[in-house]
Formats: structure tokens, C-alpha cells, sequence
């Protein structure tokens, strides 16, 4: 779907995209993945979500908005690391006070490759209201990635889609588009997760109030400097959730059937 201009042209929803990039402790990353995504894409506005990193990727952040002359790049300082979700949370609210009309995940990593991001926005213009960057859809590839993280990524994404009984290959990477309304309609005040959780929420939610979520092929990369921040509470957290999720999911459904019979 396409807005109507005041001049009558129309303007694809990517037009006003913003990526949110969170960050912590970041500081060798963000110039490179700025830069990058700049040069692939140098209509597109950036807002850094720092959560106080020790290694002053707030401040170098601030220096990178000062001198880019376009204006395209904002900083979200915040003073406590509260995790991946709360980030984007706060990110989201930020571009939905502005007139953005598509909001972007991108890990500060060099893990989401810029050049890439045209897939992901094609395909919002093309009228997704969600689309998930995919290591696991054909095309779709991760390079460098210890053995362990793979397969702890591939048995999450096949948990998941049996606990929740949805379609998608790849629920839990952070690499998507949303079209705005999506997370105007989403209650992200009820949204309380943080790591790979966060990404299974939001992509669950969306399924649920019936909005359209596609998938496009991407090449995973993963990081070459600095640390991750995965944990096992991660882990511990998105298992346990997805499993609620989905006996919720089925124990309403049976009451549904029930009620009818
Ligand atoms: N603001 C913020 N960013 C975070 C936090 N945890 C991770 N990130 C960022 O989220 C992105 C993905 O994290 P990463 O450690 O690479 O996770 P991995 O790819 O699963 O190993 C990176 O840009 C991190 O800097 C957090 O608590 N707060
Ligand atoms: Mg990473």
C-alpha cells in the first residue's frame, strides 16, 4: 500500500524508515554498521539505543550524529543495561512520536547486513506488514557461527514453531521490518521480554491480531569484534515463555471447540 502525496505522486512506505540499532558495549562496531547502512541506503535515518556502555559507545555515538551533516542519526542514551527488548521497546516509541512509517531491527554487530536491508523494505512495500530477515528460508545463510549457536538457533525455531504453531523458519532473528501500525496496534507496554523472547513475542503477537508476516532470505555474519551479550538466561527465559505461550494458545482453543459443542 502506498500513501497519496499532497502533490498526488505516491510515496512507498519505506520513504520514512528508521533503523534502530541497540547497543551496548558496542564501540568498535556502530562507525562501521552506521557507515555501511549509509551507503547502501543514504536516505535512511538511524537512532542508536545505548544503555550506558562502559566503553563510551554513547559518546561516540553522539559524535557520529554531530558530524553527519544530513541529520539522519539520533541517540537514545539510557543508564542501565535492561536488555535487547526494553531497547527496541523505547526505540519504537521514539519513531512512532515521529512520522516514520517503517521501523527496522538491526544488531550494531555487523551480524544484519545493510546491503540486505532493500530485501526486507521491498517486501514491506510490497504490503507485509512484518517481515522477518531469514537465515532458514532457501537463500537464506549464517556464516561464522559456532557450531553450538547454530543448532541452539535452529532447535529454538523448530520448538517454537511446535509450541506455537506457526509457519515461520526463523521466529527468533533480530533482522525485520514493521510496517508503523503494527506496533501501534501491538501493546507493547504488556511486552515484558527481553533476548531471542522479545523477537518470538512481537512476531507472535503480530500473527495474532491477523497481520501479514513474511519472511526474505538473509546472510547471518556473525560478529568479528567485541563481545556477545547472549546468556543463558536468554535461553532459559525464551523456553520457558514459548512453552506458556503455546499450552495458553492450545488450553483456549480446546475451550473454544468446547464451548461450541
Ligand atoms: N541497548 C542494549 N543493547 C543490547 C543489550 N544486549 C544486547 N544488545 C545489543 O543487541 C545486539 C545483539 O546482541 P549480541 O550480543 O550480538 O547478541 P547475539 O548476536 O545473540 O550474540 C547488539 O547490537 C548488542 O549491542 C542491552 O541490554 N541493551
Ligand atoms: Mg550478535
Amino acid at each position: 500500500m502506498s500513501a497519496a502525496t499532497p502533490t498526488g505522486g505516491n510515496v512507498q512506505p519505506s520513504a520514512r524508515t528508521l533503523v534502530i540499532i541497540p547497543t551496548f558495549n558496542e564501540r568498535e562496531n556502530l562507525p562501521l554498521i552506521v557507515g555501511r547502512l549509509h551507503r547502501a541506503l543514504p536516505g535512511t535515518d538511524v537512532l542508536v539505543v545505548d544503555d550506558g556502555s562502559p566503553d563510551g559507545t554513547g559518546a561516540l555515538a553522539d559524535e557520529l550524529a554531530a558530524a553527519d551533516e544530513a541529520g539522519r542519526i539520533h541517540v537514545m542514551h539510557r543508564t542501565e543495561k535492561n536488555g535487547l527488548g526494553a531497547a527496541y521497546i523505547a526505540g519504537f516509541r521514539w519513531g512512532l512520536e515521529r512520522d516514520y512509517t517503517v521501523l527496522v531491527e538491526m544488531d550494531a554487530d555487523g551480524s544484519h547486513a545493510p546491503e540486505q536491508l532493500h530485501r526486507l523494505l521491498d517486501r514491506v512495500d510490497a504490503g507485509a506488514d512484518l517481515v522477518l530477515g531469514s537465515r532458514y528460508v532457501p537463500g537464506g545463510t549464517v556464516v561464522n557461527w559456532p557450531k553450538h549457536r547454530e543448532w541452539l538457533s535452529r532447535g529454538g525455531n523448530i520448538y517454537s514453531r511446535i509450541a506455537l504453531g506457526v509457519k515461520v523458519q526463523d521466529i527468533t532473528g533480530g533482522y525485520r521490518a514493521y510496517r508503523r501500525e503494527v506496533l501501534e496496534a501491538l501493546d507493547l507496554g504488556a511486552v515484558e521480554s527481553h533476548g531471542y523472547c522479545f523477537q518470538v513475542d512481537l512476531a507472535w503477537r503480530a500473527i495474532g491480531q491477523g497481520f501479514t508476516v513474511a519472511e526474505v532470505p538473509i546472510t547471518f555474519t556473525e560478529r568479528e569484534l567485541g563481545e556477545s551479550k547472549m546468556s543463558g538466561n536468554i535461553v532459559r527465559e525464551a523456553l520457558l515463555k514459548v512453552t506458556r505461550w503455546g499450552v495458553t494458545n492450545r488450553i483456549s482453543k480446546v475451550k473454544a471447540l468446547l464451548g461450541r459443542s
